[in-house]
C-alpha cells in the first residue's frame, strides 16, 4: 500500500507543471520555436523544460552575445522572437553589445534571464547582480517573475511587446521555475499595436502637399517587401526620394522594389544628400544624426529650417500607415517601378585580377544567387556593395545598425536558423568578426548553409580611416599597435577549421568567384578570407 502512495505520489509530481515548463509550453504557444542558450545553474529548469514541454528546438551558443546575436537575426528575418537563454547578471551583460544592435534594428528578441532563488538573493550569492538594471538598456519591455503562477502572463506579454520591434527580457527566478503551476491561466496573445488616429493620413497628405521636394525616410518594418511596395505607391505619386538609416537592420531589395537610398556615414556627404530637400517624412526611421560628435559639425543631418513629419508613432503599424497614407494620395494599387536604374544595368561581370574591396564587393554581386541574405558587417570593404548600380536577384540586406561590432557571424547563424532554404552570404570585416568568432561552431554543429566572406585587411581600417579625418598622421607606434591586426597575423582558414568549418583563403577575384560558387553550392558552413590590401 505504501508502495502504491509513494507510486502515486510520484507520479503526480512527474505530472504536475513547474514554472519552467509552464514558460516554455506558454512560449510554445505564443509562436516560439527556437531558443539560442547559453544557460548555467539558475536556468537548468528551463533546460529540462525543453525537453519535457516540446515544441522549442535549442540552439547552444558558445558566447551570450553569439546567442542574443543569432535572437536578432532570427527575429529580423522572421519578424517574430527566438528565446536568448542567457544567465543571471553576467550572461546577459556579455549578451548586451548584440542586444543594443537588436534594439537599434528593431528586432524582436526574446530575453529568458534565470535569476537566483528568492529566499536565496539576500545572501548575495557571488553571481549576483542587478539583472534589471542591465536589461533597462536595451529592453522595450523587461520584468521579474513575482510567482511561478504568474509565469504565463509574464511570457504572453513579453512575447506582445516583442511583436512592437523591440527586445523583452523575462528574469525568472530559480525558485518559481521550480514551482508547482498547475491551474495557471494564460493570457491570449493581443494585438500590440496602438490603432493608428482617425484623420491622421489627411493631415499628413495636406502638409506633404505644401512642399515641392520631399524624401520618404524608411526604417524597421516599412523596408520590408509590404512596406516597401506601399512606400514605392507614394513615390510614384508624389516624385520623393526614398531613403533609409546608414545602417538599415533589415532590407528587401530586388526586381520590383524601389530603390531606396542609405544616408552616408560620414557627415558631409551625409549632410549634402539631406540638404536637397524641403522637408523629409519619417516612416519608422528616426531622424538621421552623425555617429559620433565632431567638432564644428551638427548633430543633426537636416538643418533647422528643413520641415519634419512622422507618419507613426514605434507603437503603431507602420506599413499600415504607409498603405493608408498611398490610398490618401489615390496611388495607383500596383504601380510599375520604373526607375532608370533598374531598366539600364544588369550584374555586374567578375573582374579580374588582384582583389581589392572593389572587386570583392564586385564579385558577390556577380554571384549571390536568388533570394540571398547577406549580413553585412564588412565596416571599410563592403562601402560600394550597397551602392552597386546593378540589378541583382531579390536579396535582403542585414547591417549592424547599433554600430556595436562582432554582430554579423552571429546574425548569420540565426538568419539561416530562421530561412534554412535561403543561402546566407556573411560579408564580415576581420576585426569585428573576432569578437563573436566561436559562432562559426554553432554554424558547424547545425550545418547551416552559411558562407562567411572574410575582409581580411587586418587592421581596424576605419578607425585608421578616422585618424586621418582628424589629422592625426602620421600616427605613433601605440596608434599603430592599436590599429593593425598583424604581428602576428590572423590565420581565419585554421580558425574556421578549428570550429569545423571548412576554410579556403584566396588572393584574385577568379579565385573568390570560383570559390563562392563552390560554398554556395555544397551544403553546411564555408569561410574564404578574402586577402585585401
Ligand atoms: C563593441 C564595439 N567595440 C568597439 C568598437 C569600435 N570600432 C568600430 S569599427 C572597429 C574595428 C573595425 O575593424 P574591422 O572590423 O576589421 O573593419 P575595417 O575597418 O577593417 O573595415 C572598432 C574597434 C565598436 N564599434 N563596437
Ligand atoms: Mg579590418
Amino acid at each position: 500500500m505504501k508502495q502504491h502512495v509513494a507510486f502515486w505520489l510520484m507520479l503526480s509530481k512527474w505530472w504536475i507543471m513547474n514554472g519552467a515548463e509552464l514558460l516554455i509550453k506558454t512560449a510554445v504557444g505564443a509562436g516560439v520555436k527556437v531558443c539560442f542558450a547559453n544557460p548555467g545553474t539558475t536556468e537548468l529548469p528551463i533546460v529540462a523544460a525543453l525537453d519535457r514541454a516540446p515544441g522549442i528546438r535549442a540552439y547552444l551558443g558558445l558566447f551570450e552575445g553569439v546567442c542574443t546575436g543569432a535572437a536578432d537575426g532570427y527575429g529580423r528575418m522572421l519578424d517574430k522572437p527566438a528565446i536568448a537563454l542567457l544567465h543571471l547578471g553576467p550572461g546577459f551583460a556579455n549578451g548586451i553589445a548584440n542586444l543594443h544592435n537588436a534594439r537599434r534594428a528593431k528586432s524582436p528578441v526574446l530575453n529568458v534571464v534565470g535569476e537566483h532563488a528568492t529566499w536565496h538573493r539576500d545572501a548575495d550569492p557571488p553571481l549576483a547582480m542587478d539583472i534589471e538594471s542591465l536589461a533597462r538598456t536595451v529592453s522595450g519591455w523587461w520584468r521579474t517573475s513575482k510567482a511561478g503562477l504568474d509565469i504565463a502572463a509574464d511570457m504572453v506579454d513579453a512575447v506582445t511587446a516583442t511583436r512592437l520591434g523591440q527586445v523583452a527580457t523575462l528574469i525568472v527566478p530559480n525558485d518559481y521555475q521550480l514551482a508547482e503551476c498547475d491551474g495557471h491561466r494564460v493570457k491570449e496573445l493581443g494585438s500590440p499595436f496602438d490603432p493608428l488616429e482617425p484623420n491622421s493620413t489627411e493631415a499628413v497628405v495636406s502638409r506633404l502637399r505644401t512642399f515641392h521636394k520631399a524624401a520618404l525616410m524608411l526604417g524597421g518594418r516599412a523596408l520590408r517587401e509590404r512596406g516597401l511596395k506601399a512606400a514605392a505607391r507614394i513615390q510614384k505619386r508624389m516624385g520623393c526620394d526614398l531613403l533609409a538609416p546608414t545602417l538599415p537592420g533589415y532590407m528587401d531589395r530586388g526586381p520590383g522594389l524601389p530603390i531606396v537610398e542609405r544616408v552616408p556615414y560620414f557627415p558631409e556627404r551625409a549632410v549634402d544628400m539631406l540638404s536637397r530637400y524641403e522637408v523629409v517624412l519619417f516612416a519608422g526611421a528616426p531622424e538621421p544624426v552623425t555617429f559620433f560628435g565632431y567638432p564644428g559639425v551638427r548633430s543633426r543631418i537636416l538643418a533647422d529650417e528643413q520641415e519634419r513629419i512622422v507618419l507613426c508613432t514605434d507603437r503603431q503599424n507602420v506599413v499600415e500607415a504607409l498603405e493608408s497614407l498611398a490610398d490618401g494620395l489615390g496611388a495607383p494599387l500596383d504601380p510599375t517601378i520604373d526607375d532608370p536604374l533598374l531598366k539600364k544595368t544588369k550584374r555586374p561581370e567578375i573582374p579580374a585580377g588582384e582583389l581589392t574591396a572593389e572587386k570583392a564587393c564586385l564579385t558577390l554581386a556577380a554571384v549571390q544567387p536568388e533570394k540571398a541574405i547577406i549580413v553585412d558587417e564588412s565596416i571599410t570593404t563592403g562601402l560600394s556593395y550597397f551602392l552597386l548600380p546593378t540589378a541583382l536577384p531579390a536579396h535582403t540586406i542585414m547591417n549592424v545598425s547599433g554600430g556595436s561590432i562582432g554582430q554579423g557571424i552571429p546574425c548569420a547563424t540565426g538568419a539561416a536558423i530562421a530561412c534554412p532554404d535561403r543561402p546566407v552570404i556573411n560579408l564580415q570585416a576581420d576585426g569585428s568578426g573576432l569578437y563573436t568568432v566561436q559562432a562559426l561552431w554553432t554554424q558547424a554543429r547545425e550545418g547551416l548553409n552559411v558562407t562567411t566572406l572574410i575582409c581580411s585587411n587586418r587592421s581596424y581600417r576605419i578607425l585608421q580611416v578616422e585618424l586621418s579625418r582628424s589629422g592625426i598622421e602620421p600616427y605613433g607606434p601605440n596608434a599603430r599597435a592599436l590599429t593593425e591586426l598583424t604581428n602576428p597575423p590572423i590565420d581565419w582558414v585554421r580558425i574556421a577549421q578549428g570550429f569545423g568549418v571548412p576554410g579556403v583563403a584566396v588572393s584574385t577575384a577568379e579565385n573568390l568567384a570560383r570559390e563562392l560558387n563552390k560554398a554556395l553550392t555544397e551544403p553546411g558552413p564555408h569561410l574564404i578570407e578574402m586577402l585585401l590590401p
